[in-house]
């Protein structure tokens, strides 16, 4: 057992399991952790006795709650540790699993945002329980969703552009009906489960198949998909302004709290990040996952510069005045967009 880079590794029958052990900290990704994964990984690798992989956690509210985001203030602030660094770490990881030759099952019972949203879509067998609660949360913070999320939310279309530009949270009935999780199982069969996992002879990802299918419940109605039609009606414009013009005119009787709540949070979000994830959003959709990735990649390179990310983390977390000063309008950052498509 290694507590130090915040991380649980244990072997239990054939299973390799790795839970998430930041809890403070919600699980958000230290680097430690991101390069103990690799690490963990490449040994089970070629260890016959591992047949297969579990990922999950030690806190009893989140899976992850996203990327270390004060080391990336800090590391860019001091000019000293490379934040660059970070994310390439970050990016190997979610290559190396998606990549595994062995099924890598994910558990989910509770907060799944951002990297950790990212991180939980890299696996191969996504449970999760009525606890979860996942969003791709950067406008925020002033970044745009990464981690794949231009490839995995793009396949939502407006849903996607909803999820994007808002950072709203969706419920595991949400996430079940947009395919974005397998199997819905309930939080308080999910030890069990993982007992049955690791009394299994077989753990190959038929068999795991089978395994989950007995602990798998109908989840509530989705709330989302109530919300589909003004989603779309609203969201399925390519330029902001349409999109906050839309919702400010929003007739329905049924929808008006909604449509005044959203244009709320969208105007507390940063106007180049906004801009900056709905450009991805549209781009994505005619992109491989690997095409979608090396965007993210080249963005964040030059973000930290001219984004909003690091006046987000100021405000949000180190001196926690909730009154970022966002960027009106980047030219500069435009021209960049502008020749991405
Ligand atoms: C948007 C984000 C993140 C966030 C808040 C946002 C994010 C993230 C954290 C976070 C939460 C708790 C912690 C921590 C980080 O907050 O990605 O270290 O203890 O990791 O509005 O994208």
């Amino acid at each position: 057992m290694n507590t130090e880079n915040h991380l649980m590794i244990e072997q239990q029958g054939s299973l390799g399991i790795i839970s998430l052990d930041r809890v403070k900290h919600l699980n958000a990704l230290s680097l430690d952790m991101i390069e103990g994964i690799c690490t963990q990984l490449e040994l089970w690798r070629n260890d016959a006795a591992i047949q297969a992989v579990l990922f999950k956690s030690n806190s009893p509210k989140a899976f992850c709650a996203g990327g270390d985001i004060r080391y990336l203030y800090d590391s860019y602030k001091n000019e000293t540790a490379d934040y660059k660094g970070y994310f390439s770490a970050e990016y190997k990881m979610l290559n190396l699993l998606r990549e595994y030759q062995k099924p890598v099952i994910v558990i989910l019972d509770g907060y799944v945002l951002g990297g950790g949203f990212g991180l939980a879509q890299a696996c191969h067998i996504v449970v999760s329980s009525e606890k979860s609660r996942f969003a791709m949360p950067e406008t925020a913070i002033g970044f745009f969703p990464d981690v794949g999320a231009t490839h995995f939310l793009s396949r939502l279309d407006d849903i996607g552009v909803y999820m994007a530009i808002t950072g709203e949270q969706i419920s595991s009935s949400d996430a079940l009906y947009l395919d974005l999780i397998d199997y819905h199982v309930p939080s308080e069969q999910l030890s069990t489960l993982q007992e049955a996992l690791i009394a299994a002879p077989n753990l190959s990802k038929a068999n795991i198949e089978q395994i989950i299918a007995r602990f798998i419940t109908r989840p509530a109605e989705s709330e989302l998909k109530q919300l589909i039609e003004p989603i779309r009606k609203h969201f399925g414009f390519q330029h902001l302004d349409e999109i906050e013009h839309s919702l400010e005119h929003e007739q329905e009787e049924q929808f008006k709290t909604w449509a005044s709540k959203m244009l709320d949070i969208l105007q507390q979000r940063s106007f180049i990040a906004k801009q900056t994830s709905l450009k991805l959003q549209y781009l994505g959709r005619g992109l491989s996952l690997q095409q979608c990735m090396q965007l993210e990649r080249d963005l964040q390179d030059i973000w930290f510069e001219h984004g909003d990310f690091i006046e987000g983390v100021r405000a949000l977390i180190v001196d926690k005045d909730k009154q970022p000063k966002w960027q009106q309008r980047n030219p500069e950052l435009e021209q960049i967009l502008e020749k991405l498509s």
